[in-house]
């Protein structure tokens, strides 16, 4: 329940027909640039996308802190332990923040998180594979973080006010992050043999998911044209593939390491990039489920919400019966 509007997962798609009058007053002030509040009146499918768009996103935090959370008990040294560990807090206080601006669309957090361990709701594909060297680590911080911040620059300039707000705030810690993971990158890249090839090793690993975070091609993609027309997405998937070419390719060449795709160029004429095909067949085989690490992250997030749910419970109960013991 949020004010006077009861939604579990959203308007289904069978939802009846938005007031037409409405509809065009909404796409007005869209088009003005007005920010959208909870309370504002909104087109159904708005607020189903974004419920659908903001929790895949509040999911990929919570589920994005595995890969490098494996690596706290074995960081190299006792800076980067507190380092990758308040990364890694960051971003569960990420999805802290998302699932409230979730929440304000009606959907309960109970739901879903219940909708992401039962395997009904997405998160990104980046975090289905696994961590297997202190590189790894690196290349997430660095580049991952990079191509988020790409993502959430953009979004945050979108129409749905408390998205907007969380984003801000997100992207200033993500920068800082992106710092950490570059400065990683940079010391094995400009270490012994083993550290350089420990590294490229794990670009190699990741770019494939890196071109795949992005989403589909936009000719492929669903949901792309509807968002963007209300300011939801400001950029679409290929442009921010396009603008993670631009910023990083250089930056990754200068270091001396190389990218796995021999199809790889920018087209001086167009300043365009072209690319190898990323295997799109694996990317919706990863978003379905079955990525290698799918299972496992799951898992840990079901024995989480287990574990945890006695503090939930006692947190949720009337401050009143909390102190009544069988004695008072
Ligand atoms: N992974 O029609 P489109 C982070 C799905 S946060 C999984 O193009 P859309 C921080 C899509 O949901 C990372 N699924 O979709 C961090 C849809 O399926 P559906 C997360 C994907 O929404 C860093 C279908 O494919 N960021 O990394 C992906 O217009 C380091 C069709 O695709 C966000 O969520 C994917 N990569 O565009 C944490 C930002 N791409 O729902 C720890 C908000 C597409 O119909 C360590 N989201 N799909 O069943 C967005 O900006 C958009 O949702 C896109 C996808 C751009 C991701």
């Amino acid at each position: 329940m949020y004010g006077n509007i009861t939604i579990v997962d959203g308007p289904g798609k069978d939802a009846p027909a938005d007031d037409p009058v409405k509809l065009a007053e909404f796409e007005a002030r869209i088009a003005a640039g007005e920010k959208i509040e909870p309370h504002d009146w909104m087109p159904a499918e708005y607020r189903r996308q974004l419920i659908r768009m903001i929790e895949q996103h509040a999911h990929s935090e919570i589920i994005g802190a595995l890969p490098e959370g494996t690596w706290i008990t074995r960081a190299p040294g006792f800076k980067r332990k507190m380092a990758l560990m308040a990364k890694v807090q960051d971003e569960v206080g990420h999805a802290q923040l998302l699932y409230s601006a979730a929440e304000t669309l009606g959907k309960p957090r109970e739901r879903m998180l219940d909708d992401l361990i039962n395997g009904r709701s997405k998160y990104s594909n980046v975090f289905n594979y696994p961590a297997f060297t202190w590189a790894d680590t690196a290349v997430i911080a660095w580049l991952i973080d990079a191509s988020a911040i790409i993502n959430q620059v953009a979004n945050s300039k979108g129409s749905y006010a408390p998205y907007c707000r969380a984003l801000e705030r997100i992207c200033q810690e993500e920068s800082f992050h992106l710092k950490y993971g570059y400065d990683n990158v940079v010391t094995l890249a400009t270490g012994t043999p083993t550290q350089r090839t420990m590294v490229q090793e794990a670009l190699n690993r990741w770019w494939r998911p890196i071109m795949h975070f992005f989403g589909p091609p936009d000719t492929a993609s669903q949901h792309t044209e509807k968002l963007m027309r209300w300011k939801v997405k400001m950029a679409s998937n290929d442009d921010m593939r396009q603008q993670f070419f631009n910023q990083y390719v250089p930056k990754i060449y200068e270091l001396g390491l190389t990218v796995p795709d021999a199809e790889l160029a920018k087209d001086p004429a167009t300043g365009k990039w072209t690319y190898g095909d990323p295997d799109w067949d694996e990317f919706k085989r990863v978003i379905n489920g079955d990525g290698p690490c799918n299972k496992e992250r799951l898992a840990v997030r079901k024995t989480a919400e287990e574990r945890g749910r006695w503090v939930r419970e006692a947190l949720a109960r009337p401050r009143e019966q909390q102190y009544v013991t069988p004695l008072s």
